[in-house]
C-alpha cells in the first residue's frame, strides 16, 4: 500500500481474521432510565485509532464493557451493537473488585505512572499484581473460546501485557501481536517494578511487539538485554528480530496516527466552519490558543497554565490579544490524584482569570470540563490559531495530529512537547518545547503569536503532509506486515517519513 492511500491490505493479511483485544470495548454500555442497555461510543486515543480499521475490514473486538458483573441482556445488546458496527463484539465480564485492583490499581496506579517516568506516584500493592494476572487469564479464556486457527490476535496496551503468555499456556498457536500505546520506560525505571521479570517474560511470548517510537523500542531492548540471558537482536531498521531462549519474535516502532482524510473532510464541512466562526464571535479580536487533554497528570496542564500566566505577565501587550481555551475531558475521576488534579486546574484557572480579567470584556482562560461532541471538538481545532500540546511524556498524542489535520487553511501553529511521541515526526513543523520550562513555553506562545503567515503555513504544510502519508491505515498495515513478513530487510522502513522526519532528537534521546 502506498502511504496515504485507502487501506489496501496485502493478500495474506486480507485473508486473516483480525481479533482486536483491549481493556475496553469501543462502546461504553450503561442502563438507561427504562432499564435498557445503551451503548455510547467510547473516547480515547486507542479507540480513535482502531475504529476506522475494524469498520473497514471487519473482525472481532474483545474487551470489557465498562459495566460490572455479568448480564445475559448485555450479551444481546452487544450482538446488536456489533451488527450495526460491522464487526463482532465480545465482552470480558469483570467484578467490582477486579476493576478496582486490575484497572484502577495495577494498570493506573502502577504501570501508567511508572511508564510515564513518574515513579513517585506508583503504589506497588501486591494484591494489584495478583488480580492483574487473574484478569489476564480471564481475557485469555474469552479470546480462546472465540479465536480460530489462522486468526491474527492483536492485543492492545498495558492492561494486557501478560495475555499472550496465558494464551500460550492454554495452547493457542495463532500469531499474537501486541502494541503498547504508552511509552516504555528506561531500564533504571523498569527495574523498580517488583514483577519486572514476570512481566518481561510474558511480553516475550508475543510474536510481534510494537512501540510508538524508537525511544520506547530502544528502552525495551535495553531491558531485555539486561535481564534476559542469551537475548539477541538482529537488524538495523525499525523492526528487529529478537531471539530469546526458546523463541523468536519481532520488535518494532510504529508511530500511531489518525484517519487523516476523515478528520480533514469533517473539519471542512460548513457545520464545523460555522461553529468555529461562532467561537471567534464569542471571543473576538484575539488569537485563540487551544489545549485539549484527558484529565491526566502526564498531560502537563498545570504547568501549561503557569506558562500562559507567565506570558501575560512578561508580555503585557498580549493581554486582551489572546485567550487560552483549555478543554479537559473527564477521566479516571475515581483515582484520588485525578480528583486533586482537577481541583488544582480549577484553582489555577480561577487565579489567572481573577488576576487578569477585564470587567465586562476579556477573560484570559476559557475552561471547558467535559467530553465534547466530535463536531464541537473539530470546531475548536479549526478555530484555534495555536495549539498547545505540552505533555510531560506521551506515547504519541493524537490531539497534535488531529489539530494539524483539521487546520484546513494551514494558517496556524503547533507548540509541541519534546517528550510527546509525536515530536520526532512533527519536529520540523512544530515549535518544540520542554514542558517543564515555564518561561520557555511562554516564549514559544509569544513566538507563535508573532510568526509570519508564510512561516506558519510552511510549517503546518510540512506536518500535514507527513500525517497524511503516515496515517492510521499505514500504521495498521505496517504493524501487520511486520508480523508476517519473511524478510525483514525487505520491510518498508518509515525511517525518513518521506524525508521529513528528525528521527531522533539528536541530543535529547
Ligand atoms: P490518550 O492518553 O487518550 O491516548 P491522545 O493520543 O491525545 O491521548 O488521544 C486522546 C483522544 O481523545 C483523541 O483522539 C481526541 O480526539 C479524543 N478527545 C480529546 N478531547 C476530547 C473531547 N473533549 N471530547 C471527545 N474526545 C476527545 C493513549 C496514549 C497516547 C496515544 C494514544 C493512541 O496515552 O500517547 O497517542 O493512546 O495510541
Amino acid at each position: 500500500m502506498g502511504p496515504g492511500e485507502q487501506p489496501e491490505y496485502s493478500a495474506p493479511l486480507r485473508r486473516e481474521r483480525l481479533i482486536v483485544v483491549s481493556n475496553r470495548l469501543p462502546f461504553r454500555f450503561r442502563r438507561d432510565d427504562q432499564g435498557q442497555w445503551r451503548a455510547d461510543p467510547a473516547g480515547g486515543g486507542l479507540v480513535t485509532a482502531l475504529l476506522p480499521v475494524l469498520r473497514h475490514r471487519g473482525g472481532m473486538w474483545i474487551g470489557w464493557t465498562g459495566a460490572v458483573g455479568e448480564d445475559p441482556e448485555l450479551a444481546t445488546a452487544l450482538d446488536a451493537v456489533g451488527k450495526g458496527a460491522g464487526y463482532a463484539l465480545k465482552s470480558v465480564p469483570l467484578s467490582e473488585e477486579e476493576v478496582h485492583n486490575f484497572y484502577f490499581g495495577f494498570a493506573n496506579e502502577i504501570i501508567w505512572p511508572l511508564f510515564h517516568d513518574l515513579q513517585s506516584l506508583c503504589n506497588f500493592e501486591p494484591e494489584y499484581w495478583r488480580t492483574y494476572c487473574e484478569v489476564n487469564i480471564r481475557f485469555a479464556d474469552v479470546v480462546r473460546s472465540n479465536a480460530e486457527p489462522g486468526d491474527f490476535i492483536w492485543v492492545h496496551d498495558y492492561h494486557l501485557m501478560s495475555l499472550a503468555a496465558e494464551l500460550r499456556r492454554a495452547g493457542v498457536k495463532s500469531r499474537i501481536g501486541f502494541f503498547l500505546h504508552i511509552p516504555f520506560p528506561p531500564l533504571d525505571l523498569f527495574l523498580k517494578l517488583p514483577w519486572r521479570m514476570a512481566l518481561l517474560r510474558a511480553l516475550l511470548e508475543y510474536d510481534v511487539i510494537g512501540f510508538q517510537t524508537l525511544r520506547d523500542r530502544r528502552n525495551f531492548v535495553q531491558c531485555v538485554r539486561a535481564l534476559v540471558k542469551g537475548a539477541e537482536f538482529e537488524g538495523r531498521g525499525h523492526v528487529l528480530l529478537a531471539s530469546v531462549p526458546g523463541r523468536m519474535l519481532r520488535v518494532g516502532s510504529f508511530p500511531i496516527s489518525i484517519d487523516y482524510n476523515a478528520f480533514m473532510r469533517q473539519a471542512a464541512t460548513s457545520e464545523v466552519a460555522e461553529r468555529a466562526r461562532e467561537l471567534h464571535r464569542l471571543l473576538p479580536n484575539r488569537k485563540l490558543i487551544l489545549g485539549v487533554d484527558r484529565l491526566d497528570y502526564t498531560k502537563g496542564i498545570p504547568l501549561r497554565l503557569r506558562a500562559f500566566e507567565s506570558l501575560l505577565t512578561r508580555y503585557p501587550e498580549l493581554r486582551e490579544r489572546v485567550s487560552l481555551i483549555q478543554v479537559v475531558v473527564p477521566s479516571r475521576e475515581e483515582i484520588p490524584e485525578y480528583r486533586e488534579l482537577k481541583t488544582q486546574i480549577e484553582q489555577q484557572v480561577g487565579k489567572i482569570n481573577g488576576s487578569f480579567v477585564r470587567p465586562g470584556g476579556w477573560v484570559p482562560v476559557w475552561y471547558v470540563y467535559r467530553s465534547l461532541a466530535r463536531l464541537d471538538l473539530l470546531a475548536y481545532y479549526r478555530a484555534a490559531d495555536v495549539a498547545l500540546v505540552t505533555p510531560f511524556k506521551d506515547g504519541m498524542n493524537l490531539v497534535a495530529k488531529e489539530y494539524c489535520a483539521c487546520s484546513i487553511e494551514e494558517d496556524c501553529a503547533l507548540i509541541l512537547s519534546e517528550f510527546a511521541g509525536a515530536a520526532p515526526q512533527l519536529a520540523r513543523g512544530a515549535l518544540l518545547v520542554n514542558p517543564y520550562d515555564i518561561e520557555g513555553v511562554a516564549d514559544a506562545i509569544h513566538r507563535a503569536y508573532h510568526m509570519d503567515k508564510g512561516e506558519r503555513q510552511a510549517r503546518m504544510r510540512r506536518m500535514r503532509r507527513s500525517i497524511r502519508e503516515y496515517d492510521v491505515f499505514w500504521w495498521v498495515d505496517s504493524f501487520l506486515r511486520a508480523a508476517i513478513t519473511k524478510d525483514l530487510r525487505a520491510f518498508p522502513q518509515p525511517d525518513s517519513y518521506a524525508g521529513e522526519v528528525v528521527e531522533d532528537l539528536p541530543v535529547l534521546f
